[in-house]
């Protein structure tokens, strides 16, 4: 840590020049580096409570230009079914991610000596319509995943999977998912509408966007209306995990089981917040009780090292319904956990 502070006092003060003794210094202190990467602003350069509010404090820039991963958000909530607010989840958790710190101490994620990331703002939705939204999303992602930056998107509610998927595919072809949800979201229609909050996994199915026997949905619950509920996604070949099936459980046997289903081809990541129990993230559209702990959350995200991970959203955070901010700055560490598990992280031993 004393390390990395050092390292970036250096860079964020004084341009280096060669053999001067700020640059001997910044090489000793970072043999792994190879590059100039960005790093989160230091709390001493800018306090916490200010600045422009960035995620992560990271710089901001208009496009995924030269980038390995970059942190996007989309200000939507016009696919919720319940409680909206979700267009606020991707300013909440900015504001909340200015707490996190560059290293990841339980695993010896290192990211930010190892990729290139920045945060590129937000897609600019149509909040009058779903359909254009939808389309927009798609072109927006489809750019980042064809300059060869991997996005880690901020929601948004859940609708925005099913075009950030479509832009996935175009460069990656189909892929497989580690999907984290209280609710499967396979429904075929709701209110007569195929694009909703509620359908986004049974368009990406239809669209040949997934690699069905590479899916695995972890956290299902809640009551249903038939014994059939879950008949359609088990159909396709995805791998259910019901949400009492996890209680009291670690879920590191389950990763390892899940990793070997994924094998080593594209996967994304979508994580619902509503998957935790609502005690631990209150702050979204449609909560179940006896949901996963924000343990198991790390878990999951944390078993998917090793992955050939291409993006990943956390979605679902709605601000209004969690005013202490405990929600959205969960959704800000589950997406940094997501950056420390990308291929080609550099982990201290
Ligand atoms: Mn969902």
């Amino acid at each position: 840590m004393q390390r990395n502070l050092v390292r970036c006092f250096v860079r964020s003060k004084a341009p280096l020049l060669n053999g001067s003794v700020k640059q001997v210094r910044h090489i000793a202190f970072s043999t792994r580096l190879r590059k100039d990467f960005n790093f989160p602003t230091p709390p001493d350069d800018m306090p916490r409570s200010g600045g422009i509010s960035s995620m992560m404090r990271l710089p901001i820039q208009r496009n995924a230009q030269g980038l390995d991963v970059c942190f996007v958000g989309i200000p939507m909530d016009s696919g919720a079914s319940n409680r909206s607010g979700t267009r606020l989840g991707p300013r909440q958790i900015r504001a909340e991610s200015c707490l996190l710190r560059p290293y990841n101490t339980a695993t010896g994620a290192a990211p930010f000596e190892s990729l290139m990331v920045a945060d590129i703002g937000d897609i600019p939705i149509n909040t009058y319509s779903l359909a254009k939204t939808v389309d927009i999303i798609h072109k927006h992602i489809g750019a980042i995943a064809e300059l060869g930056c991997k996005p880690l998107v901020l929601g948004g509610d859940h609708t925005i999977t099913y075009p950030i998927l479509q832009g996935i595919k175009d460069k990656h072809g189909p892929v497989g998912l580690v999907h984290v949800d209280a609710h499967s979201d396979t429904n075929d229609l709701m209110f007569g509408e195929r694009v909703t909050h509620g359908t986004p996994f049974r368009r990406a199915v239809e669209e040949g966007l997934l690699d069905c026997k590479r899916v695995v949905q972890i956290g299902l619950r809640g009551p249903g209306y038939t014994e059939n509920d879950y008949d359609w996604p088990e159909k396709q070949g995805f791998k259910l995990v019901m949400a009492h099936e996890c209680w009291h459980k670690s879920l590191e046997p389950l990763m390892a089981e899940v990793r070997q289903q994924m094998g080593n081809g594209p996967v994304y990541i979508s994580f619902d917040i509503d998957g935790l129990d609502p005690a631990f993230a209150p702050g979204t559209g449609t909560p179940e009780i006896g949901g996963l702990t924000v343990m198991q959350g790390l878990e999951i995200v944390r078993g998917c090292r090793g992955m050939n991970i291409v993006g990943g959203d956390l979605v679902e955070v709605s601000p209004p319904y969690d005013t202490t901010g405990t929600t959205a700055l969960t959704g800000a560490n589950l997406l940094f956990e997501m950056l420390c598990v990308l291929p080609g992280v550099h982990y201290s031993s």
